[in-house]
């Protein structure tokens, strides 16, 4: 299709961005880190989200070379960010079609080496996109990158493959809850009694929790009540540019 033959254009043309979603944490009501993002510009559809740009990438089996695209510039760029963003943790997002590559871990340490960020900075977002077939292989990739100092994330947690199978199968330093199960938290006890059970389950294991989609003071406190550690949410601020997210971290929030 149109968009499958626009996207080996686009990887050439770097018509990719990136922007930054800030995560808060909840007892110091500062920005920690922030999520990286990935942005199409179109030159005819305008901006186009991370959903038709990573669909139209697996259409036409470019999945791993855009995964890798992006892993790459959010790395580099987050190497050469000022001095006020110097200290934030830097989440990117890997597909299950990364996990399944024995040369990943080798690849991304490689990557982060040459964009000399520290690695306990960068955090590793598994998404729910697809399956992990392996989970064995895949626990030992994600093993071997957390012995080398990266951080690993559960993503989207509670929806689409992002399960209760992975909890129990791979090593993990956060679990992100979808915004699908935090959005209703304040008006739904039913809502409430999940997000809990997630929060405690997490807990519990040893995880630190990051709650997304939090748009209210309200949900916020909710979270905090219930041992939730980080937020991403419009509550702080939707994903922004570097200079939009030095502002906010020199004013503060
Ligand atoms: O920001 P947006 O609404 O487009 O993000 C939708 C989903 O796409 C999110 O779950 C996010 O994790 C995922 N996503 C965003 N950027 C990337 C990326 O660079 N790589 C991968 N694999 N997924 C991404
Ligand atoms: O699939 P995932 O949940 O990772 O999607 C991330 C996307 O969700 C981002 O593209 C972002 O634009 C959007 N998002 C981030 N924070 C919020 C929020 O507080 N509310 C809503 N409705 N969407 C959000
Ligand atoms: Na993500
Ligand atoms: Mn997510």
């Amino acid at each position: 299709s149109r968009l499958e033959s626009d996207l080996r254009h686009a990887l050439e043309q770097d018509e990719i961005e990136l922007l930054f979603q800030p995560q808060v944490s909840i007892a110091s009501g500062r920005i920690v880190g922030v999520e990286a993002l990935a942005r199409w510009h179109h030159p005819i559809l305008g901006e186009l989200g991370a959903h038709p740009l990573f669909a139209a990438a697996a259409r036409s089996d470019h999945l791993s070379q855009l995964s890798a695209h992006v892993q790459e510039k959010a790395l580099r760029r987050a190497g050469h960010w000022p001095e006020a963003l110097a200290t934030l943790g830097i989440a990117v997002n890997v597909t299950a079609s990364d996990l399944a590559r024995p040369d990943f871990a080798g690849r991304f340490a490689a990557m982060t080496a040459e964009s000399g960020l520290d690695r306990s900075r960068v955090t590793v977002e598994i998404t729910e996109s697809e399956m992990i077939e392996e989970l064995d292989a895949a626990a030992m990739l994600l093993a071997a990158l957390r012995r080398d100092g990266f951080r690993i994330a559960i993503d989207d947690f509670g929806t689409g493959y992002s399960s209760l199978a992975y909890l129990k199968a791979l090593p993990l330093d956060y679990l992100k809850i979808d915004r699908r199960l935090t959005q209703d938290i304040v008006g739904s006890a039913r809502d409430r009694i999940v997000v809990l059970g997630v929060i405690e389950m997490a807990r519990s294991l040893g995880l630190r929790v990051i709650a997304e989609g939090v748009e209210t003071e309200a949900q916020r406190d909710e979270l905090a009540r219930a041992g939730c550690d980080y937020y991403q949410g419009y509550l702080c601020a939707p994903p922004v540019g570097e200079a939009e997210l030095e502002r906010l971290v020199l004013a503060g929030v």
